[in-house]
């Protein structure tokens, strides 16, 4: 008789073999022979060796086919939002987004497919941009098979919040399956926010998918530099209340086969959010390089020169550094565990 245990990211890595049954499993230890290791505490060695023979990732593994999701972390990671745009009777600008909920499934490791609510068609749904001040008008249709919201992080009407419960006397709040609603408020304050999904049970609706990047920038701007939208995220593939997939930008290992090409001397800036469910904490860390951070973007000036930085659910930060040499350098979660189930890749940096 085969036992067939469910599989939790805490003792199941160990022993992919004992469950050979789960896909995700298999998949991820032939992904990443890391993730073993890193479950096994018998061994000390560093899990995140580029090239060590314990590193799983020569192995002819590769990331998810853009085309089979429809969304590229790659492109992901450049691609702002500005809106439809038209200036105001007094020159203010007013900037529009459609947004539509929808079912997807979507593959967050080559082999593991997950049943993703999306906006957009995405994970994460489209990076929203803006200026401070000016008028934004969402108009949200829910084409999912849940009741779903936007709730966007800032300054707005309670109304205007995306809370079940709240602006239902002008057809907010909770707006059911083929419903519509239409979310207006100023840009304000200027930084890097979000938005998510705030139906209820809060974190089933996260966990989906249903979250994005929304980001105010301020009235002067900032200065020019290469963007970088980087999503913290994770999955729970099997409904056991804890992830087996962590990544940025959803497809777990991305950046480890496409990294994120960037120029040596130029300023990169990397706009930072965690939205994971279910731990507490995540983290971003890169190799050989410091960077300057300014906490929710809301502030000119950094308040931190590190190479790491804690982020909680909802938190974000703007990270901003210039690479002095070329190279390779890996940038991973330092909570290895999560680095060991995806959430790692490379920057490459070119003359
Ligand atoms: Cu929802």
């Amino acid at each position: 008789m085969i036992v067939r245990r469910s599989f939790t990211r805490r003792r199941a890595l160990g022993a992919a073999a004992a469950v050979a049954g789960s896909g995700v499993a298999a998949r991820l230890s032939q992904l990443s022979s890391p993730a073993a290791e890193a479950a096994a505490p018998a061994h000390h060695h560093h899990p995140l060796v580029p090239g060590s023979s314990h590193s799983g990732f020569a192995h002819g593994s590769t990331t998810v086919d853009p085309a089979v999701n429809g969304f590229d972390p790659s492109a992901i990671m450049r691609d702002f939002d500005w809106g439809k745009t038209r200036r105001l009777a007094g020159g203010r600008v007013l900037r529009e987004w459609e947004l539509v909920a929808t079912d997807k499934e979507i593959e967050i490791v080559p082999g593991v497919k997950f049943s993703a609510w999306t906006y957009n068609g995405r994970v994460p749904g489209p990076t929203l941009r803006a200026r401070e001040g000016d008028l934004l008008r969402i108009h949200f249709a829910n084409a999912g098979t849940h009741p779903h919201t936007i709730h966007f992080h800032g300054i707005h009407p309670a109304v205007m919040d995306g809370t079940p419960g709240i602006g239902e006397e002008i057809g907010g709040g909770l707006i059911d399956v083929g419903e519509k609603f239409t979310y207006e408020f100023d840009a304000q304050p200027f930084g890097l926010h979000l938005y998510h999904c705030h139906a209820s049970p809060l974190a089933g609706h996260i966990a989906k998918g249903l979250y994005g990047m929304f980001i105010v920038d301020p009235p002067q701007g900032r200065p020019h530099a290469d963007e970088l939208v980087m999503v913290q995220n994770a999955f729970d593939t099997n409904f056991n209340d804890d992830n087996e997939v962590y990544a940025v930008n959803t497809v777990a290992f991305h950046f480890m086969y496409r990294p994120v090409r960037v120029k040596r001397g130029e300023l990169v800036r990397i706009y930072l959010v965690n939205i994971v469910e279910l731990d507490p904490i995540n983290s971003f860390h890169i190799h050989g390089n410091f960077f300057h951070r300014f906490p929710t973007g809301t502030l000119l000036s950094p308040t931190e020169y590190t190479d790491t930085v804690i982020q909680g659910q909802g938190q974000r930060d703007v990270l901003e550094l210039r690479f002095p040499h070329t190279g390779k350098y890996m940038f991973h979660a330092h909570k290895s565990e999560f680095a060991a189930l995806g959430w790692m890749g490379f920057f490459e940096v070119v003359e």
